[in-house]
């Protein structure tokens, strides 16, 4: 049993963690920058060490300043959240070195997970469906030639050591083959310092599926459904939901069946998440999360699980508390992402909250480690809060989360609650019918309405 965890991270889930541990009756440590002295999460933790300036770069991100505050303040266990380390194979080493744990997988499965090449090929060998394309890093311009004759175009180029959309690009005949290869090439190289890409066959309009694993140590996996982030805007998911309204019961049970059986051969352990596109009825694996993410509370909210509880368990050596039959999802939940950003922009809008009044009533949940007069620092990712609704059915959940997009007053910085409240208006929405393009597209068209 650990007595006492460090939260290397900050904001709202920051403070989810610390909950988790509360609950746990692990004593935490919050670490922090001197832009974030006041924050929630420093107010909250029953110790806190400031480990630098504001820049993430020396501070959430400065290994060495975070091991230390562990070890002058005793920490048995390091928990990082998601962003800054929480994928850094080298830390998750260097936290075991040092005689804690890390609250997450194994250095290994980071690493695989974190090299999108390596990571296909794990797929592949692990019985998942991938997207059709190159086996590994394209060598040369004729091995490209030859994959785009046998799988067809568009093609999409992918840097290896990309991720997150970065380094991408669209290739629609042979003729620009070479220079897109190219392109994207030195693109890679300027942003990650490895120009090896590789290539995929480009599918228009999917979804942005993933599913929700968790496995321990005792080679148990179990998973819970899935999450459709199909709602996003330049790779930056703005919407989620749980379950995925377009799939059936025997789809849903046929994938958790294979993504339970890649993962009790991976060996996997910890909370993680599969990425799959799905088009035309087809899943497609593209990446994998080897962290808690964002989005994880729609999964808790239909599953009536503590997934960060769970994940800290499992870290201290505890097996599942449950098996895969014991799982069993209820209704629909929703998740809206609010950034401190210009709703029509995207602008970041840091600045003092005013006035603070946050939604209530039954089956809303707000995560969030704002507070009235609270500043927000202008250093780091600009999401403020989440709120995530549930309702016994989909129709439930949308009436509740409009209403209860009207009860929030967040005042003194612009938020993306006026694009919330104007997405609950959208029929498609409504419907359920969208893909990835479908956010920027309804933007795109808003935008030209008003000009
Ligand atoms: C794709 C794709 C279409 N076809 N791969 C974006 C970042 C990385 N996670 C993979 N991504 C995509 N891969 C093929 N073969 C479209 C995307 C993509 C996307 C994926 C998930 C969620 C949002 C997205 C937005 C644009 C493009």
């Amino acid at each position: 049993m650990f007595q006492k965890l460090l939260i290397a991270n900050r904001g709202e889930i920051a403070l989810r963690i610390l909950r988790a541990c509360r609950e746990l009756g692990i004593k935490t440590v919050a670490v922090h920058s001197t832009a974030d002295q006041e924050a929630m999460h420093v107010r909250l933790a029953d110790e806190s060490v400031c480990i630098g300036p504001a820049p993430s770069s020396q501070s959430y991100l400065s290994v060495s300043n975070i091991i230390a505050a562990a070890e002058l303040t005793d920490a048995q266990a390091i928990h990082p959240g998601f962003g800054f380390l929480s994928e850094n194979a080298d830390f998750a080493k260097v936290v075991t070195e040092h005689g804690m744990v890390f609250v997450g997988p194994s250095p290994e499965h980071i690493q695989v997970m974190g090299d999108k090449v390596a990571a296909k090929k794990a797929a592949i060998a692990l019985g998942l469906k991938v997207v059709p394309g190159s086996e590994g890093e394209i060598e040369n311009l004729d091995q490209a030639r030859e994959l785009g004759r046998r799988i067809g175009y568009p093609l999409l180029i992918k840097a290896s050591a990309g991720g997150g959309g970065k380094g991408m690009r669209v290739c629609h005949d042979e003729v620009s083959l070479e220079s897109q290869l190219s392109w994207a090439s030195s693109e890679a190289k300027a942003s990650f310092g490895h120009d090896g890409v590789y290539i995929e066959k480009f599918l228009s309009h999917p979804r942005h599926v993933e599913f929700q694993v968790v496995g321990d140590a005792f080679g148990h996996v179990v998973c819970m459904g899935e999450r459709d982030c199909s709602l996003q805007r330049r790779h930056q998911k703005v919407w989620e939901e749980a379950p995925c309204i377009a799939l059936s019961a025997q789809q849903r049970d046929q994938m958790q069946n294979m993504v339970i059986q890649a993962m009790t051969r991976f060996g996997y352990k910890s909370v993680g998440t599969l990425e799959f596109l799905y088009e035309n009825g087809e899943f497609y694996f593209i990446e994998m999360n080897t962290r808690i993410q964002v989005e994880h509370p729609v999964t808790e909210m239909i599953f009536g699980v503590d997934l960060v509880k769970t994940q800290i368990t499992i870290a201290q050596g505890f097996p599942l508390p449950f098996k895969q039959e014991e799982l069993s999802f209820k209704g629909h939940a929703i998740e809206c992402r609010i950034n401190a950003e210009n709703p029509k922009t995207f602008a970041p809008s840091p600045g003092t909250i005013q006035a603070y009044s946050a939604p209530g009533g039954p089956f809303v949940r707000v995560d969030s480690a704002l507070f009235s007069g609270y500043r927000i620092p202008p250093y780091y990712d600009s999401l403020i809060s989440k709120l995530i609704v549930y309702g016994s059915t989909r129709q439930e959940c949308l009436a509740r989360l409009d209403r209860a997009l009207h009860e929030y007053a967040i005042d003194g910085v612009k938020t993306l609650i006026p694009l919330h409240l104007s997405l609950c208006q959208q029929p498609d929405i409504q419907k359920g019918d969208f893909h990835i393009r479908w956010l920027e597209d309804f933007l795109a068209e808003q935008q030209k309405n008003e000009s």
